[in-house]
């Protein structure tokens, strides 16, 4: 008896520590000329922070993801192998940086805005060229330049970076 409950403590123990690896997938680097995925934080300009759950339309929204610092016309990468699983967009309207990509690996599902992917289908390899981040500067003078990351169910990726 005592080593049934001995044994079934082990298998909790084991069960517990693979949940918490899934937990601590880490995304590789996403932009060129920035190996450290480095995070927007508040702009002085009148856009805001890039934070997930920063304040959005004067307050009446909250942002839904994560703003990871990126140049205009920067190669944007695969941070983990990945499959392409079509266009996802920010907004209804057109305008210059109305595009980007719903994407899955690592048992995540998240999206990735403000960049022109070079195909919306198929596989990719860590590091391999997702596309080019489209011209933020054009429509929003002043910003941090970025790629908008969003998980599909909308929950917080921060623990990911
Ligand atoms: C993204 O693609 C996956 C896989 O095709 C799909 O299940 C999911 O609904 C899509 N998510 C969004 C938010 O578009
Ligand atoms: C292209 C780009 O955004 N580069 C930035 C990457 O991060 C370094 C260090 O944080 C910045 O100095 C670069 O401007």
């Amino acid at each position: 008896m005592r080593l049934y409950i001995l044994f079934s403590f082990l298998l909790l123990a084991v069960i517990c520590s693979c949940l918490v690896d899934a937990s601590q997938v880490k995304f590789g680097p996403l932009c060129s000329g920035n190996s450290s995925n480095r995070k927007r934080g508040c702009d002085e300009t009148k856009y805001g922070c890039g934070n997930y759950g920063a304040s959005r339309g004067g307050g009446k929204r909250k942002h839904e993801g994560l703003d990871i610092v990126c140049a205009d016309g920067a190669t944007v990468y695969a941070p983990f192998d990945v499959k392409l699983n079509g266009k996802a967009v920010p907004y209804n309207n057109n305008n210059a940086i109305n595009d980007g990509i719903n994407l899955s690996g690592e048992g995540l599902c998240f999206k990735l805005f403000y960049v022109k992917p070079d195909s919306y289908s198929g596989t990719l390899k860590k590091g391999q060229k997702i596309g080019t981040l489209l011209p933020m500067q054009k429509v929003y003078p002043g910003i941090t330049s970025h790629v908008h990351v969003q998980m599909c169910d909308k929950s917080d990726p921060t623990k990911y970076f």
